[in-house]
This record gives C-alpha cells, structure tokens and sequence, in this order.
C-alpha cells in the first residue's frame, strides 16, 4: 500500500529515470541499440526494483502514464544520441499488456515518433507472448497499426510464456528475444538445445534474433557459432545511466 501511494506522485516528483543497456552486433561487436529500463528512486522507498513496483503499476493502471512517459523519454534521448554521434542507433522499450487496454497507443506513438523527428525503424518495442494470448484481437490489431508505422516488434522473454507457437504465424514479428533462463547455465548445466532451437525456428522464420543474459565469453561464441545476430547482457555490459551509455556510444564512434 505503501508502495501504491508513492508511486501515484512518482512522476510529478520525477523520480523515475531510464537506464539503457547496449544490444550489440554479434559479427562487429558494435552497439546498435539499446534497451530502455525504467528505475525508480523514492525517498522513503529508496531504489525500488521493476520487479516489485511494475505489478503494482499494472494492477493501478498506472502503467499507462508512466509507460507514456517512458516511450517519450527513450525517444527523446535516443534522438539526443544520434545527433551526438550521427549515426544510427535504435532503441528498444518494454511494454505492458495493460497499455493495450486502450485503444490509442499506436497514436501515441505516432505523434511522439512525429515530435522528435525519430526515423520509426529505430524504435522496438518489446511486447511479451502473454500479450498476445491474453487479447488475440485487440492487441493483434493495435500492433498491426504499430508495425504499419514502421515500429519493430520483438518478442521479449521468449520461450518462458505460454506455448503456443499460433501466433508467430497470425502475426508478423521481427524479432525474437531468448530469454536469460535458456543462456544463463550454458555449458555447465544447458548444452544450449533450447537457444539452438529457437535459433533454428527464427531463421526458419526469417526473424531476428537476440539473446538476453550473455554473461560469459564462452556464451558469446556459442551463439556466434549458432548464428545469432545480436546479443544483450553483462559480458558486454550492465544497463547504464544515461552518461555512462553516452561515453561508450562516443567512443565507438
Ligand atoms: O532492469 P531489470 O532487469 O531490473 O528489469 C526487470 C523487469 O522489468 C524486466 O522484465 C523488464 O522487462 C521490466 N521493465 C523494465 N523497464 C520497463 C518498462 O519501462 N516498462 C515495462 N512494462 N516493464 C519494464
Ligand atoms: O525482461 P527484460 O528482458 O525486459 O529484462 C531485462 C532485465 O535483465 C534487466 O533487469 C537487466 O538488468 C537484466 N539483465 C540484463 N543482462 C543481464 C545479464 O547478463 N545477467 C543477468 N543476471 N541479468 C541481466
Ligand atoms: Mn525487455
Ligand atoms: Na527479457
């Protein structure tokens, strides 16, 4: 309840921020893009994590202005950074099924694509398959609209959800996210079978692929050897503050 209370000023106290963690090109080891992690410091709470207040915000619906705010503040600092380096660099942000409820997200995501002037294709958002279950119709339609604008559409946390495989052929996707659990015991307790299928099933597929959680040089190579394209996780980095994110995005260039 607490908790409940403070995240209802949390956004006019600005006490939220984005951290980006880089996704990077596996063949040039180049970041490419990022993905946006929302923080949220309270001065009683303290550091909160995701984990404990996103259900929260879900359940309140708060999830709809604060998912607002991040979608404007991903884009307008991704724009910030292209200007910076003057090159292309895209970046990837999470939304809740609870953001589907209404019916104007692709609007929203159109005039905020129109304000910064940010080119559509270097935005992704990353949905769960839970989603997709949950509200075939409804959802599968607003993200028809938000692929028509030219937005990616990846499928975070992939394989952990409910089974069913349906919807990679209802609905176009372009990319697949292997979820950490499928990398995190490879070698020692995973052979890699799980990501190898998933690999096997997105070229199969014509997606792309990202893996999530790549923490050892030994995971890096096996998902080099398996054709993955891009891979996202702490052995190339943690997710960074905004300053930190900008010293290795101008060093790189
Ligand atoms: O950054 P961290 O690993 O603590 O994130 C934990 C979880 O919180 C992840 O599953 C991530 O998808 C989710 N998350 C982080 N930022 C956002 C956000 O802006 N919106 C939503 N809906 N979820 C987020
Ligand atoms: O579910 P989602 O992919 O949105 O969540 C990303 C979360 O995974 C973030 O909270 C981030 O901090 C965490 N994360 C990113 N890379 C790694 C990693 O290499 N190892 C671990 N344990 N967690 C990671
Ligand atoms: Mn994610
Ligand atoms: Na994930």
């Amino acid at each position: 309840l607490k908790l409940e209370t403070e995240l209802r000023s949390a956004l006019e106290n600005n006490e939220l921020s984005l951290n980006y963690q880089p996704q990077v090109q596996v063949g040039s080891r180049a970041i490419i893009a990022s993905e946006a992690l929302l923080r949220w410091h309270n001065k009683n709470l303290g550091q909160v994590s995701p984990g404990d207040f996103i259900p929260v915000a879900e359940r309140t619906n708060l999830i709809i202005p604060i998912g607002n705010w991040v979608l404007e503040e991903a884009i307008r600092q991704n724009q910030k950074w292209q200007q910076l380096t003057n090159e292309p660099l895209g970046v990837a942000v999470n939304l809740s099924p609870v953001q589907f409820k209404k019916s104007d997200l692709p609007k929203i995501i159109k005039e905020l694509l129109e304000k910064y002037q940010m080119p559509a294709e270097l935005l992704e958002v990353e949905i769960t398959e839970g989603i997709l279950v949950e509200n075939m119709v409804g959802t599968g339609s607003q993200l028809e609209q938000i692929k028509a604008l030219g937005v990616k559409v990846a499928i975070d946390d992939f394989g952990t959800g409910y089974s069913s495989l349906k919807y990679l052929q209802n609905l176009n996707f372009d990319k697949l996210k292997i979820d950490r659990e499928f990398i995190k015991d490879y070698p020692e307790n995973d052979s890699g079978s799980i990501a190898k299928t998933i690999l096997n099933l997105a070229a199969q597929l014509e997606l792309h692929v990202i893996a999530e959680g790549v923490e050892t040089h030994e995971q890096f190579l096996f998902l080099k050897e398996n054709n993955c394209h891009e891979i996202q996780g702490y052995y190339f980095s943690k997710p960074l503050s905004v300053k930190d994110f900008e010293i290795l995005i101008t060093e790189q260039n």
